[in-house]
């Protein structure tokens, strides 16, 4: 990104300031990111600005009016973590994309997988004291920025729409998968009708451990962020993501597929420290599908991404040819050793 185009950017944001550098982040595979280093009274101060992808958030003003009542609800709580969100409350239209900036959170470090147990515990925590902060907020108030998000039956249809109009090589290479999926429909039938019954609530839905910031020497929670997909949902949807997220130590991009599977310690781990802050929160009913949802939820990755790869990649960022189809493997792993815990 060219520094012109940032400082212009920054000056709709902060009325001083230069920005001394630039730098592209490439953590999440929808948004981009970059760090930007900016001069203000002869100290250098970092901030994330951010484009958002408007493919994918196609109510993008909507999903701000989400975060924006979360974040005052959030900072009227005792939540005790940093949520970083959009300076201004506003994002600025330039150059055909959307912008946002956002505060960065000093001596703080996002990590890609799952180096060490203790992460999953304090994310955990975190996420149990979104729960509790939120618990009295009415989660019919947010709009449904991304309907059907985590529909697993329309993702399934999706997925079976992909494979008949995608090119044959792709499909022919994946036969035998495409079916073993298909056998599987059971689990995601279970998870809409889960859905159905268990009560709304403000849910985060993208619980991966690149979304919570830890403090670069204690590795304690700094901040909980990425709030583009805020929405009504079900703790399903929240605590399976993290499952599947954390109990698979090789990470979501490994083609070490053999290797790919789920850690009973780090599960067991997530859903104590969730309970720890939510233990009066949830329904009887919801702490009984908690281990569920891990399993639901990777399975649930799983089609998303074959069926990103079966349209050519159009949705998720990739570095190289296969990636989403080496995604879907590892998912696909994780789900076997996950049906077997
Ligand atoms: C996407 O963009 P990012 O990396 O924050 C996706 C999530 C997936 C995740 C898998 C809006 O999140 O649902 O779980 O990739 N977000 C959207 O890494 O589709
Ligand atoms: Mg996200």
């Amino acid at each position: 990104m060219e520094l012109v185009l940032a400082q212009q950017i920054i000056s709709e944001f902060l009325s001083e300031g230069k920005v001394r550098q630039i730098e592209e982040n490439n953590k999440g595979l929808i948004n981009q990111t970059f760090v930007v280093w900016i001069e203000k009274e002869k100290k250098i101060k970092k901030y994330i600005l951010q484009s958002v992808n408007t493919n994918v958030f196609t109510n993008h003003y909507l999903t701000l009016e989400n975060i924006i009542k979360i974040k005052k609800s959030i900072s009227d709580s005792s939540f005790p973590y940093h949520f970083p969100a959009p300076i201004d409350n506003k994002y600025i239209e330039r150059e055909n994309k959307v912008w946002r900036l956002i505060p960065y959170v000093e001596n703080s470090v996002c990590f890609e997988k799952n180096i060490d147990k203790n992460l999953s515990y304090e994310a955990a925590k975190c996420l149990g004291n979104f729960y509790y902060s939120l618990r009295d907020f009415d989660a019919e108030n947010l709009h449904v920025t991304i309907p059907d998000f985590h529909n697993a039956s329309k993702r399934y249809f999706q997925f079976i729409d992909a494979i008949s109009t995608a090119k044959q090589e792709r499909v022919c290479e994946s036969v035998l998968l495409i079916e073993n999926i298909l056998k599987e429909k059971e689990t995601l039938i279970k998870f809409d009708s889960l859905n159905k019954a268990l009560p709304k609530r403000v849910c985060h839905f993208d619980t991966k451990i690149s979304n919570f910031l830890f403090d670069v020497n204690t590795n304690k929670v700094k901040a909980l962020i990425d709030f583009d997909t805020l929405m009504p949902g079900t703790v399903l949807s929240d605590i399976g993501d993290m499952i599947r997220a954390y109990s698979n130590t090789l990470g979501e991009e490994s083609s070490d597929f053999e290797n790919v599977k789920a850690d009973k310690e780090i599960i067991n781990l997530i859903i104590s420290a969730f309970l720890e802050g939510t233990e009066n929160v949830l329904t009887k009913k919801e702490k009984s599908c908690l281990l569920f949802a891990g399993k639901a939820l990777a399975l649930l990755q799983c089609i998303r991404f074959f069926t990103d790869y079966l349209k050519n990649d159009i949705y998720y960022k990739t570095t190289y040819k296969k990636q989403n189809w080496v995604r879907t493997q590892n998912q696909w792993h994780l789900y076997c050793s996950l049906k077997n815990i």
